[in-house]
């Protein structure tokens, strides 16, 4: 899977991914990341990349001509990508999203910074507008972090053993996770469902898929309606005494 960023902080995004999963990912070659600092295409002597907003107002613009160099020296390196831009006007990131684009093996994100970038470089060269939710953030960096780490999960080979990444499919039918439980069996006089103990690993599935359904249905409705359920499933949701 390729990446190109265009983004005013490079050397953010690199430490940020150095770490853990995808810096190991980054290590074997399954993912790569290419990096464009519209800085190096600013061509005055401060080498400026913002300026003040048509109309007034508080706060910078990023100018059109650095990011625009920045984002076709990425569509050169990456030619099959979408341009996607990080912006609270997007439509929300999901898990669906993130599986699209690894199928489609390379992207380009463009992180702005200040009040945001000039509406035209969208108009010329976003494919897409993409959010993280509805919040105030700095930059795009950490929303364009946050979605190589979603979509580098997905790349074949990058959560290692196969089978353990077919176990740990979480997001694959759309629910929350059941609770997790490990050692010391009681933690501040809290004990463990004894269900866990038991041995029974047909039971401890069941409990599993049970917790997960009720805990969708309790704390996120709208994951219930789009989750991929079993005849099973609905029978149990359906039936009488499921608080
Ligand atoms: N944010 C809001 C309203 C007005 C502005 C902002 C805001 C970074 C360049 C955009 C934020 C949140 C989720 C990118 C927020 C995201 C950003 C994101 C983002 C600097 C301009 C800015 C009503 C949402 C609170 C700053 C609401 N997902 N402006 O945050 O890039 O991708």
């Amino acid at each position: 899977m390729q990446f190109g960023v265009a983004t005013l902080f490079p050397e953010l995004m690199l430490g940020a991914l150095d770490h853990g999963v995808v810096g190991r990912a980054k290590e074997r070659g399954q993912i790569e990341l290419s990096l464009a600092n519209p800085r190096d295409w600013a061509t005055d002597k401060h080498r400026t990349v913002d300026d003040r907003p048509f109309g007034g107002g508080p706060g910078m613009v990023m100018t059109p001509g650095p990011l625009s160099a920045a984002i076709e020296s990425l569509k050169g390196r990456l030619p099959d990508a979408p341009v996607v831009y990080l912006s609270p006007q997007g439509r929300v990131f999901d898990q669906a999203m993130a599986g699209r684009w690894q199928q489609n093996g390379s992207l380009v994100l463009v992180a702005g910074r200040y009040e945001g970038v000039d509406e035209r470089v969208i108009n010329a060269l976003v494919d897409e507008e993409v959010s993280l939710g509805d919040f105030v953030l700095s930059g795009g960096e950490f929303a364009a972090l946050t979605i190589i780490d979603a979509i580098s999960r997905l790349v074949p080979g990058v959560l290692g053993d196969p089978s353990s990444a077919l176990e740990d499919s979480f997001g694959e039918d759309g629910l929350l996770d059941c609770p997790h439980y490990t050692r010391p069996e009681n933690y501040n006089g809290q004990g463990v469902p004894s269900v866990l103990m038991s041995g029974d690993h047909k039971a401890i599935a069941r409990w599993r898929r049970q917790q997960a359904l009720t805990r969708t249905r309790d704390r996120r409705p709208d994951l219930l309606e789009k989750a991929d359920l079993s005849a099973e499933d609905n029978v149990f949701l359906t039936s009488p005494g499921v608080s």
